[in-house]
């Protein structure tokens, strides 16, 4: 059986970082470890959340497994809690990173970062995108990691230009998410160093956009990269699954706001990965 471990927070409500990302690697038929960040009431857009900072834990976790020689196919770290956690996902990927190394540097969307993060955050997430494998900001992330403007209108040109300075960083692999290059139109646009190969998957937008979207496409492309699926197929997989959370969630007439209703999408997602 394949195994995964990821670093990310727990936000009891908002259906994010561990609790999408582990009924995801799970029913992809992937033993999923969890390393938490932190615990949080809900994710950070809704008001009066509490957050309970796991740094202190995560040393003597990753000692632990040390100790009984865990080894994992790929780790992948997601949201976290702090800035001395970069440190320890660095070590992460240091101690468990014989497989594939994913980081996804949640830390913003929309122009702006997320409540708690600031942009020496940001320069140093840039530091862990360095010792990654594949990388999957949003183009607010990939403008906080490279330092430059966030850009709400471009062109292919420039998202090509985005994806070869991100692999510069170092990582072998970018993935950019929520790319949208026609008007009615969205999608991933990917660059592979080593193949010097771009590739992109877009399909028809959504009416709404939700909470939590990004965190699914990475777990669902990391899923399908660990079974073997090709990089190509993975990101056409990612951008399907959550194209049909957002749809069954809008088709939901009583729909919360803070996150797609992906449960409904896993049959759809097995689906995909037998084709
Ligand atoms: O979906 C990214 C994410 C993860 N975890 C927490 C968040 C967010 C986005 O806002 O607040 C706690």
């Amino acid at each position: 059986m394949k195994k995964v471990a990821t670093m990310q927070d727990i936000s009891c409500v908002g259906k994010c970082s561990l609790t999408a990302a582990l009924p995801v690697l799970s029913a992809m038929g992937i033993e999923t470890a969890v390393l938490p960040t932190a615990v949080l009431s809900t994710h950070t857009m809704f008001h009066g959340f509490t957050f309970h900072d796991l740094t202190n834990e995560i040393p003597p976790i990753m000692d632990h497994w040390q100790k009984e020689q865990f080894h994992f196919d790929a780790v992948y770290t997601g949201y976290l809690g702090s800035i001395a956690q970069l440190k320890d996902a660095a070590m992460l990927f240091e101690d468990f990173g014989t497989g594939i190394r994913m980081a996804d540097p949640c830390m913003g969307d929309d122009g702006r970062l997320y409540t708690g993060f600031t942009e020496e955050f940001a320069a140093k997430m840039a530091d862990l995108c360095r010792e990654a494998d594949i990388i999957v900001p949003n183009m607010t992330e990939a403008s906080f990691l490279l330092q430059i403007p966030y850009q709400k209108e471009y062109d292919e040109a420039y998202i090509k230009e985005v994806l070869k300075k991100l692999t510069s960083l170092g990582c072998r692999a970018a993935v950019l998410t929520g790319v949208s290059l026609q008007k009615d139109h969205i999608g991933a646009y990917a660059y592979d160093r080593k193949k010097d190969h771009f590739t992109s998957y877009f399909d028809r937008k959504e009416p709404e956009s939700f909470h939590g979207t990004g965190d699914l496409f990475a777990a669902a492309l990391l899923g399908a990269i660990v079974n073997g699926r090709s990089f190509e197929q993975s990101l056409k997989i990612a951008c399907c699954f959550v194209k049909r959370s957002i749809h069954l969630t809008i088709a939901e007439k009583d729909h919360n706001l803070y996150g797609v209703n992906f449960e409904q999408a896993i049959p759809y997602l097995i689906r995909l990965l037998k084709e």
